[in-house]
């Protein structure tokens, strides 16, 4: 059976005996956009609320749009978006995350408090694994991306999609480690729709459990991906059951957090999965 497993965090160890759910707050402008700034910003904390009424163990905040085909936001503007919606968040008793890519965001967030730095270049930026490095606690989740999200779905290619998403991870948290980042803070994303085609997110599904000898905890984002979409013929608006789906597949074969935007069937599904199935969860080696 499984040892015990938690992911580190500033504020709280969240123990991963059983599936943890990360709920999306997207930031990016067409997504609470009603005007005013401070407008944005109350809905997107009435969204956080929701979300955790809904069953969110975690929320991920972002303001930093790293879609395929998405342009680079700055700083100063990712800063605006991100940083009152984290002061909000950091009141309401979970572990926050903070998607973000750039060090002077994650050095904004982690002085605010933040709990978790989620960063989809797995912390490569100048700089931004010394940040983390030098927190005294702060979670992690290390996501793989081949190329630049403007760019990566042009042509992504592999000579073995689960063996070069393992190595890279590998390498990015041994470089963590040498910076003296203990291990239970690490956790390890393979990027699902990060410069893959849909049989190399499928792959990455199916051999999952060869992710786990890495020995960090899994964290999976399929919400409302292209290759759901590809698979179902359906609009991004119409992907909640097979997103739900994916993240059940995907804890299935081990993984311990699922980063959704929908909370509340995401976690009627693990309940019954959790009823089912926990016993013979696979589990780090
Ligand atoms: C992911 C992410 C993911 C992690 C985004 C979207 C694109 N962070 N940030 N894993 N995806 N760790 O949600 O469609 O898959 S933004």
């Amino acid at each position: 059976m499984g040892r015990f497993m938690h992911w580190q965090t500033t504020r709280f160890q969240i123990d991963l005996a059983r599936p943890r759910v990360m709920g999306i707050v997207n930031l990016t402008p067409d997504s609470f956009s009603d005007g005013a700034a401070h407008a944005t910003a109350s809905a997107a904390v009435a969204h956080c609320e929701r979300l955790l009424a809904e069953g969110a163990d975690i929320l991920d905040i972002g303001g930093e749009s790293s879609r395929p085909g998405a342009e680079a936001v700055p700083v100063e503007e990712e800063l605006r978006r991100v940083l009152p919606v984290l002061d909000a968040a950091l009141t309401l008793g979970c572990p926050v995350s903070v998607d973000t890519a750039k060090p002077e965001v994650i050095r904004a967030a982690l002085d605010r408090g933040a709990d978790i730095v989620n960063d989809i270049r797995a912390l490569r930026a100048d700089g931004a694994a010394a940040l983390v490095a030098a927190h005294p606690g702060c979670g992690v989740c290390l996501m793989h991306m081949q190329g630049e999200p403007r760019s990566m779905q042009a042509e992504p290619r592999y000579r073995d999609v689960v063996a070069e998403v393992a190595a890279f991870l590998a390498e990015r948290a041994a470089v963590l480690r040498q910076l003296g980042v203990a291990p239970s803070r690490i956790v390890l994303d393979p990027g699902i729709g990060f410069g893959k085609t849909p049989q190399h997110n499928f792959e990455l599904l199916r051999r999952q459990e060869e992710l786990l000898a890495l020995g960090h905890p899994l964290l999976l984002g399929w919400s409302r991906k292209s290759s759901l979409g590809i698979l179902t013929g359906r609009p991004a608006g119409e992907r909640m059951v097979a997103s739900v789906a994916a993240a059940l597949a995907a804890v299935e074969r081990g993984a311990r957090v699922v980063r959704v935007h929908d909370v509340a069937p995401t976690v009627d599904a693990l309940k019954v999965w959790g009823a089912a199935a926990l016993p013979r969860w696979p589990t780090i080696r």
